[in-house]
């Protein structure tokens, strides 16, 4: 069997912080750049460091929550409200351990959710700090060709330091989105992107009593490096929610008995097949809008295909429920795909010869891979700036999850977004537990070949 070292670094999670070193350096050298002048119509941009600033209440609508996200404050201005997006370079982490230089808007990627009511006339400045220019598109909006943001086709491009407005009167309700389409390729794959959450002008059709929001995404951040890489096309390394993996996704926390939304769109290079435990939902809209409520119908899981939106919504029911992509690779971190499989391999003997190249080596995958936790448990390390593939504690050991996972947690008790309830507490005879440790028990049939 040969194996380059890159493999065995892959496969074994075996640090190498020597040889990752370099790539860290490389990847820093890019502090001495200088941004241009930004001139500033609206009052909303804010400093990466700064916390969020208040949004203005508007009593036509309940907020919708961006999971670990935030929502752009506006003004308004002679009837119209204003809003100003900054396409900027910032500083993003993943989860503990995994940060990158990404694109984003205001200071974050996904960028601050925008907010509004149908019959609102918005005004959006845009301002570019990139050093290269931009454009946003308005995703799934009706509204006059000169303001849908495809760079040379419908408007000139936005160069570095320009500020352009865009203005239009919002026709619809639901769930959109807004990004570059200009370099869109790269400016997406490096985090542009954020929501566009449009209120019916006369109330939900149905009372929502909390209103969750997120973007899936992609990232080809290579293990030992510090920035996504736009060609990558398929095989990526972190799959996220709002630009954070798990166990960093915030979980979506109700009260038994409310009506629960969860609205989610695709800007990543993938279908996300997207399952909740738990409860059976509706699918109350899509792109096109909220749905008559005739067609809403039952799923446990829904595919939200790329630059698609799914809109669910159902009513809590005690327990921590996972919510997540069903492509079991979305929810795993960065991981070797190409590596020899190892699974049922004796590798006594060669455990100890690869050691003398690459020392700390563990074999992996010989009976399974969960044992991949239970390696960094024990302090066993992957490549810098890289999260291990699989993570999470639960009340009840290890999660072995990453990537596109969460905890819906709904409790009898008040919660309050943001804030973990902790784990949920079973009542007595309802949790699954262990009767014998006999493998011979019982006599259940087997069809043997
Ligand atoms: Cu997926």
């Amino acid at each position: 069997m040969s194996l380059s070292r890159r493999d065995i670094l892959l496969a074994s999670g075996t640090v190498a912080l020597a040889s990752a070193a370099p790539l860290r350096a490389a990847a820093q050298d890019h502090s001495g750049h200088v941004m241009p002048a930004t001139p500033s119509p609206a009052p909303t941009a804010r400093s990466p460091t700064s916390a969020a600033p208040a949004v203005p209440r508007d009593a036509r609508y309940a907020p919708v929550r961006t999971l670990n996200g935030w929502t752009l404050p506006w003004r308004m201005n002679d009837g119209v409200k204003e809003f100003h997006l900054v396409a900027e370079e910032i500083e993003h982490e993943f989860g503990p351990g995994s940060r990158a230089t990404c694109w984003g808007y205001n200071g974050s990627t996904p960028g601050p959710t925008i907010e509004a009511v149908e019959g609102d006339r918005v005004r959006i400045f845009v301002t570019n700090r990139l050093r290269e220019h931009t454009t946003v598109h308005w995703h799934g909006l009706i509204l006059p060709n000169g303001m849908d943001g495809v760079g040379g086709l419908n408007q000139p491009h936005i160069r570095p330091g320009e500020t352009f407005a865009y203005e239009f009167t919002l026709r619809q309700h639901g769930t959109h989105m807004y990004h570059p389409h200009a370099d869109e390729m790269t400016q997406m794959a490096f985090g542009m992107m954020g929501l566009f959450i449009i209120h019916p002008r006369g109330g939900e059709a149905v009372r929502i009593d909390r209103d969750y929001a997120f973007l899936l995404h992609n990232w080809a951040l290579h293990p030992g490096t510090w920035r996504p890489d736009p060609a990558v096309m398929v095989d990526f390394d972190l799959w996220t929610f709002n630009s954070k993996v798990f166990p960093a996704i915030e979980p979506l926390v109700a009260r038994t008995g409310e009506r629960v939304r969860i609205r989610m769109g695709n800007l990543s290079m993938w279908n996300h097949p997207m399952h909740l435990h738990g409860v059976e939902y509706v699918e109350t809209g899509s792109d096109g809008g909220r749905w008559p409520q005739s067609q809403w119908r039952r799923e446990v899981t829904s595919i939200v295909g790329v630059g698609q939106m799914r809109d669910i919504e159902f009513t809590a029911v005690p327990g921590d429920w996972a919510l997540h992509c069903h492509m079991a690779h979305h929810t795993m971190n960065a991981m070797g795909h190409e590596v020899p499989n190892q699974n049922g391999v004796d590798q006594t003997g060669v455990e100890a010869r690869i050691r003398k190249i690459s020392p700390g080596f563990l074999p992996m995958m010989r009976n399974g891979m969960a044992e991949h936790q239970e390696h960094t448990d024990a302090g066993h390390q992957g490549p810098v700036n890289t999260m291990p593939m699989m993570v999470g504690k639960g009340q009840f050991g290890n999660i072995e999850m990453g990537g596109m996972f969460t905890v819906v947690k709904v409790r009898d008790e008040p919660v309050s977004p943001g804030v973990d309830p902790g784990w949920y507490r079973h009542p007595s005879g309802a949790l699954a537990s262990r009767i014998s440790d006999d493998p011979n028990f019982g006599s259940p049939p087997r069809r043997m070949a």
